[in-house]
């Protein structure tokens, strides 16, 4: 351990960031915490400006998912600390180990209503999985240091609390090294338990989540598979939990996911539920498939106890690592009679012709075929967007990072995304707030400078997000935003269109060039309209990502509409009173 120093509070925090591996923080300058900005280049920091605090907050989400560290942001008490609310929540949901510094109101005047003055541990309460108060500036590098512990422990966000006159004065610190706490295998008498489900499955199915990810365990899910002669789903959103070109991967799960991957999970005994708390919205019904086997035994894996059997019934809970969990699951299995062994060949050519079915529609389904969608394609001039989902996932380099927003068009990407390594895919999980993608990917692209980065997003909820394109200019940060560009809050307009007979309220978008916006930000621009010119433009647009260039890449596309998001939650409207009985 090292030794007690005399030191000043923001030498304190800013050495504990450098102790926790800190080399990029996002913010928006601020005097409460000037005093420990002005020597992060001394400590190998760079501060990256960004246009908007929420964009700060999700390019640290990015850039922990991206990267397996810290993500860290930093904002002005008050205005630029609430800015972070809703990437706080979002990264909630991500389970990001992302590190939120909010400096606050001086601890002198605090409850006299002062300048950007407002309590800021309440607001962030429910979205955190730590908050950290210095509420003396001798503790400033404890506790920093448990913010990222607690980060990093829970897989979450840790809010750092600090009153501004806090970074001031003399201390004695200690800096410590950054304390890591393994989960390990899990209990041994459910890893048992599990592994005689497993051996005694004749047709066994792996669930792989966003954990896989999160704890390295690809290679675990790879040779568990191939043991088993498993099929492998993604849960939802996680298209990079297993390699998507290995014979036993079957896609994703949930909305706009794989039919195959739906059809093969609806005939399984066990499934093995790895790194995942089987999210309610990931597992809903979707192509009319009500595929969830509620038959089978479930084992569940994951990080966080409190998940294990919170949404489906299990029959074998573990609290574990993922990775450390497959490997011993892999120890008991070896050398086991299985009793799916003498199907195994007839299970891989079920996987096989699945997959095999769901591509073969896929290449078929060039556009969408319900009413209203045939009527507003017809004497369009622009792309489906289906057939421009397929070219984009065509001309996709290799090793690419793709985040993705809410909206019609960035769902039904859903069956367009694969992948053949983990910290791939980066779309906005369940909290579900348009503007992500685009921060999200910068950060992504920070911290992994030398892989391409694409963000989807719709036009809808590019209007949220652009502002970052700022960002990447100033700082140099290249990457791709394909925006689609139909004209319409999509996946709300569908909800007009399938309850509300089409009687439409704000959900039609009259846009700018949004390429012409891009150049005026210093990016580039490119409208494309054909789906022949896709490749070539995403090509190009990958090749600046280098020169530190960012693009966007307007698609123009038609105004077809997918399969709603929020089925399960909606329904046709019935009114009583005379004044709006017309609105049913
Ligand atoms: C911050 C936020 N506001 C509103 C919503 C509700 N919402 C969900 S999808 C959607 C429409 C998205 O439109 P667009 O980005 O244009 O994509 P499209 O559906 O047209 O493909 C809206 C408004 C949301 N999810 N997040
Ligand atoms: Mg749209």
């Amino acid at each position: 351990m090292a030794e007690l120093q005399k030191m000043g509070p923001s030498e304190a925090l800013v050495e504990t960031l450098a102790a926790q591996g800190v080399t990029h923080v996002f913010g928006i300058v601020g005097s409460a915490f000037m005093d420990a900005l002005d020597i992060f280049p001394a400590a190998g920091i760079r501060f990256v400006p960004v246009a908007h605090e929420q964009g700060a907050i999700h390019m640290a989400d990015g850039y922990a998912r991206a990267s397996g560290r810290h993500g860290v942001c930093i904002a002005q008490n008050g205005p630029g600390v609430t800015n972070f609310v809703t990437g706080v929540a979002a990264a909630y949901w991500a389970h990001s180990p992302v590190v939120f510094i909010t400096p606050e109101t001086g601890s002198m005047t605090m409850g006299l209503g002062g300048f950007q003055e407002t309590e800021q541990l309440p607001i962030f309460s429910k979205i955190t999985k730590y908050q950290g108060h210095v509420n003396n500036p001798k503790r400033m590098a404890e506790i920093a240091a448990r913010c990222f512990d607690r980060a990093m422990l829970e897989r979450g966000p840790a809010q750092l609390n600090i009153p501004r006159d806090f970074f001031y004065g003399e201390i004695e610190a200690t800096i410590t090294e950054p304390l890591r706490i393994g989960q390990g295998a899990g209990d041994e008498a459910a890893l048992d338990a599990a592994a005689t489900l497993l051996a005694g499955a004749r047709f066994p199915v792996i669930l792989a989540g966003g954990g896989v990810i999160a704890a390295g365990a690809t290679a675990e899910a790879v040779a568990l598979a191939d043991l088993l002669g498993a099929a492998v789903c993604n849960s939802y959103l996680h298209n990079d939990s297993f390699p998507a070109s290995h014979a036993l991967a079957a896609g994703p799960l949930g909305y706009q996911g794989s039919k195959a991957a739906m059809k093969l999970i609806a005939q399984a005994d066990v499934v093995l539920a790895l790194g995942t708390r089987l999210g309610p919205f990931g597992t809903l019904p979707q192509h009319g498939l009500d595929y969830w086997p509620r038959q089978a035994k479930i084992i569940q894996i994951d990080s966080d106890p409190r998940v294990l059997g919170l949404v489906k019934p299990i029959s074998v809970g573990i609290q574990a690592d993922a990775r450390a969990a497959a490997a011993a699951l892999l120890e008991r299995l070896k050398g086991r009679t299985l009793a799916g062994a003498a199907s195994r060949a007839e299970r891989l050519a079920r996987i096989a012709s699945e997959k095999g079915a769901w591509e073969a529609e896929l290449s078929a389904w060039t556009q969408e075929r319900d009413p209203y969608s045939l009527e507003v394609a017809a004497g369009s001039k622009y792309m489906h967007p289906r057939e421009m989902l397929r070219a984009l996932e065509q001309a996709m380099p290799e090793g690419a990072m793709v985040s993705t927003d809410i909206g019609n068009i960035c769902s039904v990407a859903n069956s367009y995304l694969r992948f053949e390594k983990p910290r791939s895919m980066f779309a906005a999980m369940s909290f579900g707030n348009c503007g992500y993608a685009f921060p999200v990917i910068c950060g992504a692209k920070v911290a992994s400078p030398g892989r391409p980065a694409f963000a989807y997003v719709g036009d809808g909820a590019w209007g949220i997000s652009f502002n970052e394109l700022l960002t990447c200019a100033r700082e140099r940060i290249g990457v791709t935003v394909v925006v689609f560009n139909n004209s319409q809050w999509g996946a709300e307009k569908k909800n007009h269109v399938d309850f509300y007979s089409r009687r439409y309220q704000g959900v039609n978008l009259e846009n700018p060039s949004w390429a012409a916006v891009a150049r005026a930000f210093g990016c580039e621009g490119v409208t494309v309209e054909r789906t022949a010119d896709i490749a070539a433009a995403l090509r190009d647009a990958a090749r600046a990502q280098s020169d530190g260039k960012t693009t966007v890449l307007e698609m123009m596309v038609t105004q077809e509409l997918g399969d709603p998001f929020r089925r399960d939650a909606l329904s046709k409207p019935v009114r009583y009173l005379a004044k709006y009985r017309q609105y049913s």
